[in-house]
């Protein structure tokens, strides 16, 4: 059979996370309009006929302001290193910049077969797209192309066709029946954390972590007592909102999404709590599960 490791690489909000989840069809990893939504490497596993594909969404590789931010970039640059095949997205709806040529520059990706995945072509003008692919054509000729509109899952069958040829014979990783390698819990503040992105604009979605403080798995309804973590005080009021509206809303829409993936009625309360520069804090970045070494 074949089977094999695929890194799913790029900048921020191309569109990565949009793709694990349309080829696994299920909701893995969260996805919002917000750039640097996606902080852990997440394993989806994808079966074919005579396939097992672990495909491997990552953080958008940026540059970075604080030690979450390198943590991040080293959870990519690792799985580019380690994949058989390597998945570059890019945004096909903007030239190719700076950051672009940096990415290709630092990318641990000429060892191993390369896909490039234009998504987004939804909003890209033809045009545009053709000058962009000749770009990519002239720094890495081997590569493959493909377009894809990720959100409309246009395409998506044929980039795992792409990946099936491109993968080396290999034996089952996992058992049948796992989709991902991350854990209830996991998904559960990875739940929060998107509501929370969701509701909150500008410097705040980056500020914020979740912690779980305490599941009772035997109680129904189950009951779930998390934090959101943010940087400064005045980033808790937004959090909480006027009258506790927002925090309440948070809580609404997390508890609704907790329900339908462990199949069961929650009750959960949420607290906001402040911690200073906890993204440049060495053990609250491996308190809340950001440090890469540890993935
Ligand atoms: N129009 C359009 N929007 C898309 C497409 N694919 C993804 N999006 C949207 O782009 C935004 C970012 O998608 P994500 O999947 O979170 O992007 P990402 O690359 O994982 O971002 P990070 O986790 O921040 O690195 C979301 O609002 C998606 O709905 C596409 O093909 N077309
Ligand atoms: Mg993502």
């Amino acid at each position: 059979m074949k089977s094999g490791f695929v890194a799913i690489l790029g900048h921020p909000n191309v569109g990565k996370s949009t793709i694990l989840n349309g080829i696994i069809n299920k909701k893995i990893s969260i996805v919002t309009d917000k750039s640097q939504t996606t902080r852990n490497v997440i394993r989806g596993i994808y079966r074919g006929e005579n396939s097992q594909i672990i495909f491997i969404d990552t953080p958008g590789i940026h540059k970075p302001h604080a030690k979450l931010g390198v943590e991040m970039n080293t959870m990519a640059y690792s799985s580019a290193h380690e994949a058989d095949v390597n998945v570059l997205v890019v945004d096909a709806s903007k030239p190719f910049n700076d950051g672009d040529e940096f990415l290709l520059n630092h990318l641990d990706i000429h060892k191993v077969p390369l896909i490039i995945v234009f998504n987004k072509i939804d909003q890209a003008r033809i045009t545009e797209v053709e000058k962009l692919k000749a770009v990519y054509k002239e720094k890495l000729p081997e590569s493959h192309f493909i377009d894809t509109v990720a959100s409309e899952k246009f395409n998506l069958e044929e980039l795992i066709a792409l990946v099936e040829k491109l993968l080396p014979e290999g034996p089952e990783y996992y058992p049948d029946g796992e989709v991902t390698d991350k854990d209830e819990v996991f998904q559960i503040k990875e739940i929060i954390r998107e509501k929370v992105l969701k509701t909150l604009r500008d410097e705040v979605p980056h500020s914020i972590a979740i912690y779980v403080n305490h599941i009772e798995w035997d109680d129904d309804p189950l009951h779930i007592r998390a934090t959101i973590i943010v940087e400064k005080d005045s980033q808790k009021g937004i959090v909480i909102g006027a009258g506790g509206k927002r925090i309440k809303d948070i809580g609404q829409k997390a508890r609704r999404d907790i329900e339908k993936l462990l199949n069961k009625h929650i009750y959960l309360e949420l607290f906001v709590k402040v911690q200073n520069d906890w993204r440049d804090n060495d053990e609250l970045l491996e308190l809340y599960g950001y440090k890469s070494k540890k993935q």
